[in-house]
């Protein structure tokens, strides 16, 4: 029986990507005097890898790897990284990232109708907040039973580690609930935690190539059409 929807944020709930995780990247490298600039195109490749830092360390390694190992390059990391996460949440706060069709409504079914809501994803906690107050209103992260974010566990998707992070937390086995997702990473991730899982494509993802997996029971542009009738036939499929 379908208990719980587990959500992935970036890209699946806001063009996150696309709104404000890229933009702010860029500003914060303007900013420490970085001759750094991600377009479209790099950035669209440098999403292969999961996580704000990881995905600035994979960079560094590739242009720089001498730079990338010297003593300071955590410290910098760190700093670059705490300077985004501001630039990001100013973003969201102004209003430069909106839901994408469909998630508003299915997230009030699904509360109206006693489902568990929760969350499973790469970034981390403040942007995860911001969104959802920003979007929703203030009181929104509480329709969230739990909320698994960022680095508290060791390894970011395609590992498994943070749906199971969230399944534990909710004490339900992966067969209750249905997670969504909108990338390769992401549904990678969440098949391999064993739940059956929506994707809707975001625009950095259109051409993502899904894994062959019995869980994986979607493949939508959006979720303007979904209701929970029919999550609920996809998740009994
Ligand atoms: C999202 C990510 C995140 C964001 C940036 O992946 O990979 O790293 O791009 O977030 P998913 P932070 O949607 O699969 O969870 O800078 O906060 O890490
Ligand atoms: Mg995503």
């Amino acid at each position: 029986m379908l208990r719980a929807l587990v959500w992935d944020v970036d890209g699946t709930l806001a063009e996150t990507e696309h709104d404000g995780h890229r933009v702010a990247f860029n500003q914060a490298f303007a900013e420490h005097g970085l001759p750094w600039h991600w377009d479209e195109v790099l950035y669209h490749d440098l999403l292969a890898t999961t996580g704000g830092k990881e995905r600035m360390w994979a960079w560094w390694r590739r242009i720089d790897p001498a730079a990338a190992a010297a003593p300071d390059a955590v410290a910098r990391i760190a700093s670059l990284h705490a300077r985004k996460t501001a630039i990001y949440g100013g973003l969201v706060a102004r209003g430069a990232v909106q839901l994408r069709p469909g998630v508003a409504q299915l997230l009030q079914a699904a509360r109206a109708d006693g489902l568990v809501l929760a969350i499973a994803t790469t970034t981390v906690p403040d942007n995860v907040l911001a969104l959802l107050q920003a979007t929703l209103g203030p009181d929104t992260p509480g329709w969230f039973a739990c909320i698994g974010a960022g680095d508290v566990v060791p390894h970011k998707k395609p590992a498994p580690d943070i749906y199971l992070w969230v399944l534990q937390r909710l004490g339900l086995p992966a067969s209750d609930c249905l997670a969504l997702e909108d990338s390769a990473p992401g549904s990678t991730a969440a098949v391999a935690a064993g739940l059956p899982t929506v994707v809707t494509r975001s625009r950095y993802t259109l051409h993502d190539t899904l894994p062959v997996s019995p869980l994986l029971r979607a493949d939508l542009p959006d979720l303007s059409a979904v209701d929970l009738a029919r999550l609920r036939a996809w998740h009994a499929a």
